[in-house]
């Protein structure tokens, strides 16, 4: 019957762009090329293991000091052809690239749309088979039509977000984005080569079970989150502790499950990482959209809602909290009595 038949990520995305009178179907394109993109991907990951090209280090640091993976460069000069492809995209902020990627050719620069991508999150993960993932965030570009994309047009608070989303090449490959109407999921069925909606409206659970840290690291965390770690290993029949301790060391992977099943992730700042490790533009704010989007919380551990903060620059770290809201605020409440040493 046709109204259960299966809806592709392509129908949802024009469906959904009927709730934007105005919309011209520029958004709708940038999200296929990205869905056209995920496919490609995917299909290289899944063969990583038996590709030794494709496995393992470049010889090269990235901006963020970290060894660049054969398969972060992949995913970037895939993800980076597919969105300059799209003649909608007029430039490019990634995890692997020090600066901008500004579009340049004649089609791009009438672009409206920038993106700011972590092409292949977590992928030390990658040569011992666990998931990892894509994380991106569109939004409107606020330099004139024409002209050359600049950082000004990144560096927006992510309020500004028009899309945002993560692919997670897992146990199955999955799509998850939002454009403001809600957080959807669609899981890839290699035998049509398509995304395919499997959850229509994701709501993550108001309290979970479920805590993400690396406890590593738990000499160098302020009192407050050593303090919040104590709380959740504590018995407590009342409340439901103590709670479950689950890190996969990959933010889509760790975010992805907890979404799902309710839960928070944590990367505090510590003493040798005052403001975190996760980067702002391309890891914490889409992933805060999404969070928000499903009825969720995203701060910074300090009242901060991670929406709301003002980059200063695109590989910028901020601490994050996110997940149930009620397990973020329950966070937020041990930093606010156990102000930072
Ligand atoms: P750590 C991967 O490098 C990443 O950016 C996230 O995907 C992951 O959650 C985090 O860093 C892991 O960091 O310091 O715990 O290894």
């Amino acid at each position: 019957m046709a109204n259960s038949r299966i809806l592709t990520l392509n129908e949802v995305i024009i469906q959904k762009q009927s709730a934007f009178p105005y919309a011209k179907g520029e958004l709708s394109r940038l999200l296929m090329h990205i869905g056209l993109a995920a496919k490609i991907v995917n299909n290289k990951i899944n063969k990583a293991g038996l590709e030794t090209s494709i496995i393992g280090e470049v010889d090269n640091v990235n901006v963020q000091g970290e060894v660049q993976q054969k398969l972060d460069v992949y995913a970037d000069e895939v993800f980076s052809k597919a969105l300059q492809a799209s003649g909608i995209v007029c430039g490019i902020a990634s995890e692997e690239c020090d600066e901008i990627i500004v579009f340049d050719d004649e089609m791009s620069k009438e672009g409206s749309y920038v993106i700011c991508m972590d092409p292949l999150d977590g992928s030390s993960n990658i040569d011992v088979n666990v998931s990892v993932g894509t994380i991106f965030s569109i939004y409107r570009r606020i330099s004139p039509v024409g002209d050359k994309v600049t950082n000004e047009d990144f560096l927006q608070p992510g309020i500004k977000q028009v899309a945002a989303g993560y692919i997670i090449y897992g146990s199955s490959t999955m799509l998850v984005y939002t454009t403001g109407l809600g957080t959807t999921g669609f899981t890839y069925d290699p035998s049509i080569g398509e995304f395919c909606m499997s959850h229509y409206y994701m709501v993550t659970p108001k309290n979970g079970q479920i805590y993400s840290i690396n406890e590593g690291n738990y000499v160098k965390f302020a009192s407050g989150v050593k303090k919040y770690l104590k709380w959740c290993q504590e018995s407590d029949k009342d409340t439901g502790r103590p709670l479950t301790s689950r890190y996969i060391g990959s933010l889509v992977a760790d975010f992805h499950r907890n979404l799902l099943k309710g839960g928070i992730y944590l990367y505090p700042k510590t003493a040798s990482a005052p403001n975190g490790k996760l980067r702002l533009l391309y890891e914490c704010n889409p992933i805060a959209f999404l969070a928000e989007q499903a009825g969720g919380m995203a701060t910074d551990g300090y009242g901060n809602r991670i929406l709301e903060i003002q980059p200063t620059n695109i590989h910028q770290r901020v601490p994050l909290f996110v997940g149930s809201k009620d397990m973020v605020e329950k966070a937020e409440e041990f930093m606010r009595e156990n102000p930072d040493d």
